[in-house]
């Protein structure tokens, strides 16, 4: 099955496919010194290198088992589910298969005769940087955890050539530089050529009426485009399961227009395949707007028809064309409505090539379809226009077409005569610019829809999608989102790790509800010291890191006050850099009383177009250089921004991390997930009560959590009548740093500069609430340094909220994901 020998890494010729790699008497070492020395270019003494060599080992190691699983699991013993998204931000693979399969023992031994340790050789793995940000990480945290629950789970993805784009800082501002994660291969990758999907752009179609008098559709003159897969291992952890991400590379077809061929036009012919090709190329880098972008609808297509195509073949090769089964055996989930092009085109291959009629086709679809929503914000909602639809995909947009007629008859029995309910609730918004609203395509096709925390499904029921829950509300359900513990504690803490497992033994790591034990050795003193000590450790690693990439010397004995993620208004870091601002202002006015020495760091990417996101980069930048030039400043406040914030950064951020900044306006973060990281890595959040944050104060306790800040029904309430100008009057704090950004303090050489966020603060229709929250913070905030100041209490605090972490593994997620929707009886 696994077509080990063609392209494994084409950058490199590999000895691939022998069979020494099966033989199970030999040692990793000697699998390991093959791999070096059977190869052309490869140079021991090179570290990436024998990184590759070493991942190629692991990955060889690991086909009997993946080929196992992959054989099981066509016969369908379980019942099949794919997860569509367009992103999977994967990160590194090599530390976490060694993690999975038990090899890091042996790893180590193996490259004792080396002069390269382990480590340096996880540090020359790229990430695999496929996805923005939480949705795309949270596709990779739930793969782990199916495949340690022993599901069987196919993740499709696209194989973008380039991943999230790499950040750079110059004076201050971000550039964006493009992050070629394949140039020196993927060892991990199993190219299947001979599984090749054809998939159909352009053309229009044509209806005939067969003899017995029934209409067929044929989409003709198509320009076709050949979808490659590339496998990803997605080992279990120690369980012999190895499930597969399958992401798919846009290809050329072989056949070239014949015309252009004739016409002599040979080289114009050949030079179209990169077209085709342009398809895999790029991630898309907003991660909260949509651009509407044609090449972005064409990714979507390519994706979800390449996958739906896959799983009928496999689906066909057990039951002939008895879709009678289908959802029974298949489910297909939705990762927000990016796929969700995939309603249509299941009909469409149902119909079009089975033969199926629309009512079974509808069947089929509509009970074998999940979705899940990531967002409450509009500007993130999709809609494509009809006339892009119609031209690049004809017989889709035929398709809508009919599934919208005959669910808006539905509606018009419910709401009878309300012809406003059948404009507002339609698939297709009307207009001059007629467009196609895929949240409502997702819903109306799918048995389940779910939101990722229960704030947030609770605000879809009552608002977003208020009339959808009326129609089905048994459809509606909440699977509040997790994160996995393998790679984001037992990976990235293993101070943490030992500590825990001196005490607890090692079985929590698959039920990390066991963690609740610790809450047992809070009084226990020598625990509470090796805790502190871990800590401590974990601190200095990070601030090498800090020194290393933002020259900002942050110094373990002061608090770590982090806030990672991509850089959106709603997620307010600019609350937390005038919050550092105004400490700037007290320590200069010597006002230094109860003031915790702090190290703040801010990380994260801005979308390229999004303006103010990345003025609020340069301005994080600016203060940053003004509090760390200045010594009097720099005992009580360091401030830094991490550039290019991703995965293997997080790994090294949340071990290290004392306070994690939670602070998006209410009602805004449909969840959160590195809330949940840095939580189970035993630091404190300040909050606001948003996402998750909720469910995780309820679980650790209020005396464990800094909740700060308006609701989200105050947030709605204040909207109509909000004055921000009350606000600074009433804060004398927020007055001096807002002074202060205006007397060009923090911009003298470059004037002007931050007017734009000034005015944004002060903007009655700042849906963001700056002003309103910052007083609360700012208290929030003071009461963090007296809880810190009390570093035994603080620690009984950190040991309180890993203990109470456990609710959030993605293990928990997925179970739920897995009784409530994928195995539920429709
Ligand atoms: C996030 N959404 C939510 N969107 O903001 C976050 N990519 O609250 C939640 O925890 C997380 O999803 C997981 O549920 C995203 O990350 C995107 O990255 C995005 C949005 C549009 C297009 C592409």
């Amino acid at each position: 099955e696994l077509d080990t020998n063609s392209a494994v890494n084409q950058s490199t010729l590999e000895v691939v496919g022998s069979n020494h790699d099966c033989d199970p008497c030999e040692t990793l070492a000697a699998k390991f010194k093959r791999q070096i020395h059977g190869s052309l270019c490869r140079d021991e003494h090179a570290i990436n290198d024998m990184y590759s060599a070493l991942a190629s080992t692991v990955k060889n190691q690991l086909l009997n088992q993946w080929r196992e699983t992959r054989l099981k699991d066509n016969q369908y013993q379980q019942k099949q589910v794919a997860y569509l998204s367009l992103e999977f931000l994967m990160g590194r693979s090599l530390g976490n298969a060694l993690l999975s399969l038990d090899l890091t023992k042996e790893t180590h031994e193996a490259l004792a005769e080396y002069a390269a340790d382990l480590e340096s050789l996880q540090e020359a793995e790229l990430d695999a940087g496929l996805g923005n940000g939480g949705l795309g990480r949270l596709a990779a945290c739930f793969l782990d955890s199916c495949a340690s629950l022993d599901l069987s789970v196919v993740g499709y993805g696209i194989r973008y050539e380039y991943g999230m784009f790499k950040q750079k800082l110059v004076d201050g501002y971000q550039v964006e530089q493009p992050d070629r994660w394949l140039r020196e291969g993927n060892p991990w990758e199993v190219r299947m050529a001979n599984h090749a999907i054809t998939v159909p752009f352009f053309g229009h179609t044509e209806t005939y009426v067969d003899p017995s008098g029934n209409r067929h559709y044929v989409w003709v003159d198509t320009q076709d485009v050949q979808a490659i897969p590339h496998d990803m291992p997605v080992p279990g952890f120690r369980n012999g399961r190895i499930n597969t991400l399958r992401l798919w590379k846009a290809e050329a077809t072989d056949d070239f227009d014949l015309a252009e061929f004739n016409d002599g036009d040979y080289t114009e012919a050949v030079a179209r395949k990169n077209l085709a090709e342009q398809i895999t190329m790029v991630l898309y880098p907003n991660d909260a707007s949509e651009n509407g972008k044609e090449l972005r609808l064409r990714q979507q297509y390519f994706l979800s028809s390449a996958s739906l195509q896959d799983i009928l073949q496999r689906y066909t090769a057990v039951y002939g064309a008895d879709f009678s089964q289908f959802s029974q055996r298949n489910v297909m989930q939705l990762n927000d409505t990016h796929p969700s092009i995939a309603v249509p085109e299941l009909m469409r291959l149902l119909m079009d090539s089975y033969g199926l009629g629309w009512d079974e086709a509808w069947q089929v679809t509509t009970e074998s379809m999940a979705y899940t929503n990531h967002t409450l914000l509009p500007e993130a909602l999709e809609r494509w226009p009809v006339r892009m639809l119609g031209n690049m995909l004809p017989r889709i947009l035929d398709i809508i077409y009919e599934i919208n007629a005959r669910y808006l008859e539905h509606v018009a029995h419910h709401w009878p005569g309300d012809t406003h309910k059948l404009a507002s609730m339609s698939i297709i918004e009307e207009g001059a610019h007629p467009h196609v609203r895929m949240a409502y395509l997702a819903i109306v096709a799918s048995f389940s829809v779910n939101g990722v925390a229960g704030l947030h499904t609770q605000l879809l029921k009552q608002g977003l999608f208020k009339d959808f829950y009326s129609l089905w509300p048994h459809k509606f359900n909440n699977k509040t989102n997790g994160v996995t513990p393998r790679r984001w504690l037992v990976h990235c803490n293993p101070r943490l790790t030992q500590l825990i497992n001196r005490r607890l033994g090692e079985s929590w790591l698959t039920d990390l509800t066991q963690l609740t034990a610790l809450n047992a050795f809070t009084d226990d003193k020598t625990f509470v010291k090796q805790w502190q000590q871990v800590k401590y450790d974990n601190k200095v690693e990070l601030a090498k890191l800090v020194l290393d990439e933002c020259e900002v010397a942050f110094e373990p004995n002061m608090m770590f006050d982090v806030q990672v993620k991509r850089i959106h208004e709603y997620k307010r870091q600019l609350l937390n850099i005038l919050h550092v601002i105004h400490l700037y202002q007290r320590i200069l006015s010597g006002d230094t009383k109860d003031l915790q020495p702090r190290c703040v760091l801010i990380g994260g990417k801005a979308a390229p177009g999004y303006a103010m996101a990345k003025q609020i980069i340069k301005l994080a930048n600016n203060v940053a250089h003004m509090v760390n030039s200045d010594p009097i400043v720099s005992p009580y406040l360091r401030f830094a921004f991490l550039p290019n914030y991703n995965v293997s950064a997080m790994e090294k951020i949340c071990p290290g991390t004392d306070l994690s900044e939670q602070i998006s306006t209410a009602g805004k973060e449909a969840s959160g997930t590195g809330n949940m990281k840095f939580m189970m890595n035993g630091a404190m959040t300040i909050g606001t009560f948003d996402g998750a944050n909720i469910e995780m104060l309820e679980e650790v306790g209020e005396e464990n959590f800094f909740l700060f800040g308006l609701r989200a029904d105050e947030v709605s309430e204040l909207k109509s009548h909000y004055n921000p100008h009350d606000f600074i009057q009433q804060s004398p704090a927020l007055a001096n740093v807002i002074n202060m950004l205006k007397s060009g303090h923090f911009n003298l050489v470059e004037p002007g500069i931050f007017d734009s966020i000034i005015a944004a603060i002060e903007d009655p229709f700042d849906q963001w609430m700056i002003a309103a929250d910052f007083e609360a913070y700012k208290q929030a905030q003071e009461k963090v340094s007296l809880a810190y100041a009390d570093q035994q209490g603080w620690t009984q605090m950190s040991i309180r909220n890993t203990a109470s972490s456990g609710r959030f593994s993605s293990d928990n997620t997925i179970s739920a994901y897995r009784d409530d929707i994928w195995l539920a009886k429709q």
